[in-house]
């Protein structure tokens, strides 16, 4: 009988062969997955094939079109492994559903992806011209008969034993491997690709249920906990800038890596390298962002809440109550406007905006492109700050403003006329482009300020510049390694990367370089205490910049963290100063409270809780207003 279902079913094997091959060959070319061992490189080779076997297993239970619907399948299974690919390239991270959803932004990618696409790309769709021809000229191969139930029922269970004798080996070598969702790394090498994107699913349907059985009592235990949190604003600092204006700049990919150095003899960030001497400037401050990335950074910064593990908060709770710093100001007298010049659907920004309290949002279509002016996604970062400036200087006062800086953006590229000092020689493309670019927006930069000082609002706007998040990922370690001058990126070097500019310029202060360890949360707190607005009430998890913590934690949305003596970064606790691995139980208490951070700002974004937040008397329910 075994002969017989191995001649019904052998079509079917071959493809989940070819499949899992592939699977394999893509995970060594295009994911960078850390590999410890000889029993880890045999886990990552094997964990496709139960899943496999279910997937394609699927064909078996139809008699007609058998050979089509499993050419169909692996075709689906191959654009999802394919896109993983593309989007990893990029992301350096996994597809979720939240991020699918997120189709609006895809477009916008399109010059992203075409610098991704390689002869690989091809390579992806092999197994299935193999699958046509078999199917095609081997008939007697690809044997269709139909299975009884009782041949369905061996395969279905030799599947699905597999499969659970291999989510139980995972476990046993990888504890908690179900409860770390946010590692997608850990899970896809554990798990497998394709397990993983059945987790995601699970994940989904879970997130979607916590906000309707939310209730003001998780409200009530998450306050309690922030208010234990440091509150408090240095004297010195409360309401130094009552009343002044505000303006961020969010600058596109700028890592504090470029601040202070130069390439071939030319700094690169000539301008913000002086601003800061006249300015707050905080050398020890990260980014915190997720799959979100600038999207992520503008939640933190105005909400003082952890973006999500998976997707970004702009797209998947766009419709919650927040607090967020512009709606806050509203109560102040302050007027808030956004200026970006992409197209105002990219990270449902749109519709984001209102719910975030902004009264209004400059987007691409309030800005006049032009092939001459536009690079990448939108205006060169002059031309658009050129443009933004005529509308700022007719906002009502005092106003609080965003701009959002794109020239800097992956992959770099550059109108070599705006090239103020050459490219970095290196390996990696990337890299070297990356430096012109950052060099170009420090110019545009240099000119705002130029033009707030013309048109005289310099004096009276507090001027908050910071990076989103990381612009050169892990994939060019080489050539980072080669512009430090190191002799490889250690996992520490990894986490001190993720360190992005942070300065505030306060009228009238002559400012100070100040090295405390924070991140992206605490930019709000900070902010209020500077306009004289308290925080008491409010739900907030960053601390007030300027006053001296004892013990500094800084938790990025992957459950890694730095404090002054630790790095913790994928599963090993590292002493700072030396870099080297230390005992596991220096980490743990900061392990423990960077999970109860993380899940308790989880808990309010999923569970909508800020609805129940009794000081939140703004509360309008669900948000319908457009911003135009
Ligand atoms: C797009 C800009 C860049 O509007 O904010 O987005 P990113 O890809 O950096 O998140
Ligand atoms: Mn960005």
């Amino acid at each position: 009988m075994m002969n017989t279902l191995f001649r019904k079913v052998r079509f079917t094997l071959l493809a989940v062969t070819l499949l899992w091959l592939k699977t394999y060959v893509v995970y060594k070319l295009a994911f960078d997955i850390n590999i410890e061992n000889a029993f880890e490189e045999a886990i990552l080779l094997l964990n496709s094939i139960s899943t496999l076997l279910l997937f394609l297993g699927i064909a078996l239970l139809t008699d007609t079109h058998r050979n089509g619907c499993v050419i169909l399948i692996s075709f689906l299974l191959s654009v999802l492994l394919f896109s993983n690919a593309i989007f990893y390239g990029f992301f350096n991270d996994f597809v979720t559903l939240p991020v699918v959803f997120q189709t609006n932004n895809m477009a916008d990618l399109g010059t992203s992806i075409r610098e991704l696409m390689t002869y690989k790309t091809l390579f992806m769709f092999v197994d299935l011209f193999i699958l046509l021809f078999v199917s095609r000229k081997f008939p007697h191969f690809a044997d269709v008969s139909p299975l009884t139930k009782k041949e369905k029922s061996i395969y279905f269970l030799g599947a699905a034993s597999l499969f659970l004798f291999h989510v139980t080996v995972a476990e046993v070598y990888r504890p908690q491997l179900f409860a770390r969702s946010f590692d997608r790394k850990m899970i896809v090498k554990n798990l497998g690709l394709y397990t993983y994107h059945l987790y995601d699913i699970v994940l989904q349907s879970r997130s979607s249920a916590q906000r309707v059985f939310a209730s003001s009592n998780t409200f009530a235990e998450i306050e309690n906990y922030v208010k234990v949190k440091d509150k408090g604003a240095t004297p010195a600092m409360f309401g130094v800038a009552k009343g002044k204006n505000v303006i961020l700049i969010s600058m596109e990919s700028t890592q504090s890596f470029v601040i202070n150095r130069k390439i071939n003899g030319e700094e690169i960030t000539p301008f913000l390298n002086s601003f800061i001497k006249e300015s707050y400037y905080f050398d020890q401050f990260y980014h915190q962002t997720g799959q979100g990335k600038t999207s992520d950074a503008e939640f933190t910064i105005e909400n003082s809440l952890y973006p999500l593990d998976r997707g970004s908060v702009f797209f998947t709770h766009f419709n919650n109550e927040y607090t967020a710093t512009p709606e806050i100001l509203k109560d102040y007298g302050y007027f808030s406007a956004v200026f970006h010049s992409n197209d105002k659907t990219f990270w449902n920004r749109d519709l984001m905006y209102p719910s975030l309290g902004y009264d209004r949002y400059y987007h691409q279509q309030d800005f006049v492109g032009t092939q001459q002016n536009s690079v990448g996604w939108g205006l060169k970062d002059k031309d658009f700050f050129t443009q933004s400036i005529s509308y700022l200087k007719e906002l009502p006062q005092p106003f609080y403003t965003k701009f959002i800086t794109l020239t800097n953006h992956f992959p770099f590229t550059i109108d070599p006329k705006d090239r103020l000092i050459e490219e970095y020689n290196s390996e990696s493309e990337i890299v070297n482009r990356y430096f012109p670019t950052v060099r170009y927006t420090d110019e545009a930069i240099k000119y705002f300020i130029q033009r707030l000082k013309e048109e005289g609002l310099y004096d009276n706007t507090i001027i908050v510049i910071y990076g989103d998040h990381y612009g050169i990922s892990e994939n060019h370690n080489a050539a980072m390694a080669q512009f430090l001058d190191k002799n490889e990126i250690t996992p520490v070097d990894s986490m001190q990367l993720q360190r992005v500019p942070l300065i505030i310029h306060i009228p009238k202060q002559s400012g100070q370089t100040i090295s405390k360890v924070s991140g992206q949360i605490d930019v709000k707190p900070t902010l209020l205490h500077l306009l004289g607005i308290s925080t008491t009430h409010s739900t907030e998890f960053g601390t007030d910049l300027f006053i001296k913590e004892k013990d500094p934690l800084v938790v990025m949305r992957d459950g890694s963290f730095i404090t002054n003596d630790y790095v913790y970064t994928k599963n090993i606790c590292y002493a700072k100063q030396t870099g080297e691995p230390i005992e596991e139980q220096l980490c743990e208490p900061y392990k423990q409270k960077a999970k109860f951070e993380l899940r308790n700002s989880d808990k309010l974004i999923y569970g909508d809780l800020l609805r129940f937040d009794p000081s939140n008397k703004r509360n309008t329910g669900t948000m319908t207003t457009i911003l135009e």
